[in-house]
């Protein structure tokens, strides 16, 4: 009996020791109330809209970023600034477009320029709300000192600072292409076929590490920008060639990502964005395939759109995107309205309740409602630049304006209707001048607007 007493005593004291605890403790869905969510932004290079199996890709097998899909939003009228490299990141980290700063086309390994020192980038706002920021993998906005990752807001970096064909044969250039931590270049030419691998340890390392404050995690590929490389254990696992690998490599890494996510338990408090910086390289240029390393079918799919990176046809700039937000973004939704890289600077700005930079135009919109599935997306219209820089189309949330311009001949003007017609086939300028003219003059208020 007494026995039983001691035992019965020793629960009660363990009850009134538990109780204060219980009580006091906030629930994991309180905390992640309290607490502003993290932002991972994944950046793939190059990867056109038809890569991904979600896309509808017949031969790749995308099963991690395919679940982002599931889980989240699918966008199918997104797109990246530009249709080429430095042009579109700099969309991406200002909301701008780059034209606005004078970053056209990609910069090079000899380029002085870069990201200017006036610019306030989405890492510059996360950090002054208390983030910490970290980005791993490819920069192509400036390789010298003020223009490195570290001097624009982020934390910590590993990657390289541009392109990885930006290297003999490919570009004829003499400096070498090296990683970089920090600002430290790291001895040692690039494998190619390690990179997504090292980075993807990086970007775990970065969850991992950062797991007990609200961290932003900028994680760019190298990949699928030529040349090509797969790390052994991914070469020649695909039913699509070195390209295939690569791609199923990237969703690999998607996969750790997501899987650090969930082991580090911020899964539901953490914004997922997968995206890409531009369309699939298709028409490369001779310097590019040289032995043994780069071959046409090295190049990735627009699926049903005309043209390819470096245009402004709809393959050149309208890219793959998906977004999960877990209890915020309703999981399983497809959506055909407009949204464009520029609006994901003022939306992680809008979510952490960050004023937007002042004193400079920002082109993009915050589409936070929009992503929650509370309404149409606010945004109107997107402008469509070459890879030089030319201002060459317009859309609006139906009609695209596109001119092509010969070589010694006068500009050609087309209209689309992008809601029957998203492949650009069927020119409609005759039929509806009055959707043409008012589109043009859209466009012309725009250049206008640029140049004051
Ligand atoms: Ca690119």
């Amino acid at each position: 009996m007494r026995g039983m007493c001691r035992v019965l005593l020793i629960f009660l004291l363990a009850l009134l020791a538990i109780a204060p605890i219980r009580a006091s403790a906030p629930s994991s869905s309180a905390l992640q109330n309290t607490r502003p969510p993290n932002m991972v932004v994944i950046l793939a290079d190059d990867l056109g809209y038809g890569d991904l199996g979600v896309f509808g890709h017949p031969l790749i097998k995308t099963p991690r970023i395919d679940r982002l899909a599931s889980e989240g939003l699918r966008l199918t009228s997104f797109y990246a600034s530009a249709p080429v490299c430095s042009a579109s990141r700099y969309s991406l980290l200002t909301g701008r477009y780059a034209i606005r700063a004078g970053i056209n086309g990609a910069l090079m390994p000899e380029s002085k320029g870069g990201l200017g020192a006036d610019e306030t980038t989405l890492a510059d706002i996360l950090k002054t709300a208390g983030y910490r920021t970290g980005m791993v993998g490819k920069w192509h906005l400036g390789n010298k000192p003020g223009f490195f990752p570290t001097e624009h807001g982020f934390d910590s970096y590993f990657g390289l600072l541009y392109s990885n064909d930006m290297v003999r044969p490919w570009v004829q250039t003499d400096v070498p292409l090296r990683l970089y931590r920090g600002t430290q270049e790291l001895q040692g030419d690039v494998d190619i076929s390690t990179l997504t691998e090292r980075y993807t340890d990086e970007a775990v390392a970065f969850i991992r590490e950062n797991r007990s404050r609200p961290f932003f995690l900028y994680f760019a590929h190298s990949m699928p920008h030529v040349p090509l490389g797969a790390s052994p254990r991914f070469a020649g696992r695909s039913a699509n060639g070195r390209y295939g690998d690569v791609i199923e490599m990237i969703d690999w890494s998607t996969g750790q990502v997501l899987d650090a996510l969930r082991d580090a338990g911020v899964e539901r408090s953490t914004l997922v964005i997968f995206t890409s910086d531009n369309g699939p390289w298709m028409d490369m240029p001779p310097r590019m395939l040289v032995e043994p390393r780069i071959v046409r079918t090295d190049a990735g799919s627009a699926g049903p759109l005309r043209g390819s990176k470096g245009t402004s046809w709809e393959g050149g700039t309208r890219v793959p995107f998906l977004a999960r937000w877990p209890g915020r973004i309703p999981a399983g939704t497809v959506r055909t309205d407009l949204a464009r890289t520029l609006d994901i600077l003022p939306t992680i700005a809008g979510i952490v309740g960050a004023p937007l930079p002042s004193g400079r135009a920002i082109d993009g919109q915050d589409i936070r409602g929009f992503l929650e599935g509370k309404g149409p997306s606010p945004d109107e219209w997107f402008f469509y630049y070459n890879s030089g820089g030319r201002l060459e189309g317009v859309r609006d949330r139906r009609w695209k304006l596109h001119l092509t311009f010969p070589e010694k001949a006068e500009p050609v003007t087309e209209l689309f209707d992008l809601l029957v017609d998203p492949s650009e086939r069927w020119d409609v300028a005759a039929e509806r001048p009055d959707v043409a003219s008012r589109l043009k003059a859209r466009m012309r208020q725009f250049a206008a607007e640029l140049a004051r």
